[in-house]
């Protein structure tokens, strides 16, 4: 195959390129010319073909603020989109300590025994400030984490949840373009993040543990309406009484809510990830769940949904950034500030006489 029929394979959609479609000798001169360009291109044959180093490379790229990575990172976006959405993207949330590490290291293994390959994501506004990270404790994935089939990428850092989601959504489609058919995000349950972590997945599965009392209580307004799947963990030993009886009230909770607009009616299911029980039934419900919104269409109709509101978030995280980051707006806001302080001034008179201030700039 001539090089020229090679960089046209990789812009048609298709079936996937194999390594085999990659001619050596012109991927080793693509190599030696060291151009940029042909980085890229080799970049995006490589994650085409499910290198696991090309897409951690290729993340990499798209996390990075750097103005000259952005356009790098965009044409490898392109090149891959083509091939990505055939996955299914699973959303995992709980309270810290709920097992959700341990809960994706079962559930991740059971998948790659089902012939499956599984990305791991994370969504972690607190990572930003603490330099933690919620998937720093791979210990707890040690057996995904040597597994051929499985990738796991610790969340991305950024300083606002809309800039760590929108690299979460880029890795996404990444994973997929890589072969990756089963996408789990975690997130820890902190401010919109499960929100945000809802509006990028297809089943939202949320993690609760068994306790005293009211199960319902501590319980975030809106989570259970988000909820496809409430899972709850640590069903073992001492716990299992306890956690029967939090699966019967959730299931009569349930029937107070309106039926979802995929149809799906939510289930609850109790599980050990720690002794790996209860795992394989809740991939059943995430297999009939699919096969359920590929016949009624709201698969597809939610993903389009979402990508829309993914590109007005985009927007208005955008020009929010140029608005706040603008060095002489941010004088001029405090000016403002001030002036609100000493009662010169309205709230809306001062956003109108810094907003045509702004648009003055542009
Ligand atoms: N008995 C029991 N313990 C579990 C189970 N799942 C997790 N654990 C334990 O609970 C603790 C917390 O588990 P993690 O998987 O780290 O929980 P997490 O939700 O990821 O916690 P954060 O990352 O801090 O949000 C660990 O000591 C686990 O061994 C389970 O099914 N049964
Ligand atoms: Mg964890």
């Amino acid at each position: 195959m001539s090089k020229k029929n090679q960089a046209s394979a990789l812009s048609e959609s298709g079936s996937k390129p194999t390594s085999a479609n990659v001619n050596p000798n012109s991927a080793q001169r693509i190599r030696a010319s060291r151009k940029n360009k042909f980085e890229e291109r080799d970049l995006l044959q490589q994650l085409l073909d499910g290198n696991k180093t090309a897409l951690g490379r290729a993340i990499t790229l798209v996390e990075s603020n750097q103005f000259s990575h952005r356009k790098k990172a965009q044409q490898l976006l392109e090149g891959a989109l083509p091939y990505s959405q055939k996955s299914i993207r699973i959303g995992i949330t709980g309270v810290p300590g709920v097992g959700k590490s341990t809960f994706i290291e079962s559930f991740g293994s059971y998948l790659i025994q089902q012939g499956k390959k599984v990305a791991v994501l994370a969504v972690d506004p607190s990572s930003s400030v603490s330099h933690g990270s919620i998937l720093g404790d791979k210990t707890r994935m040690e057996n995904l984490v040597k597994e051929e089939s499985a990738f796991i990428r610790p969340s991305a850092s950024g300083s606002s949840l809309g800039g760590v989601a929108k690299k979460t959504r880029e890795s996404i489609i990444l994973c997929e373009a890589a072969g990756f058919d089963v996408v789990l995000i975690e997130t820890v349950g902190v401010g919109q993040s499960e929100t945000t972590v809802h509006s990028m997945t297809d089943f939202f599965l949320l993690l609760k543990l068994a306790g005293a009392g009211d199960e319902l209580q501590g319980i975030k307004r809106g989570i259970i309406e988000m909820a496809d799947a409430i899972v709850i963990n640590k069903a073992d030993g001492d716990n299992i009484k306890a956690a029967r009886e939090a699966k019967l009230e959730f299931n009569r909770a349930l029937q107070l809510y309106p039926t979802k607009e995929s149809g799906w009616k939510p289930k609850v299911a109790l599980s050990s990830a720690l002794k790996q029980t209860g795992i394989d039934n809740v991939w059943d419900f995430i297999s009939e769940f699919e096969k359920m919104v590929e016949a009624n269409g709201h698969f597809q109709k939610n993903r389009k949904e979402q990508d829309k509101f993914w590109l007005l978030q985009t927007i208005n995280e955008h020009l929010k950034n140029r608005f706040y980051q603008n060095v002489m707006m941010k004088k001029e806001l405090e000016v403002q500030l001030k002036a609100i302080e000493d009662n010169k001034i309205t709230a809306f008179a001062a956003a109108d006489l810094l907003i045509e201030k702004f648009e003055k700039l542009n």
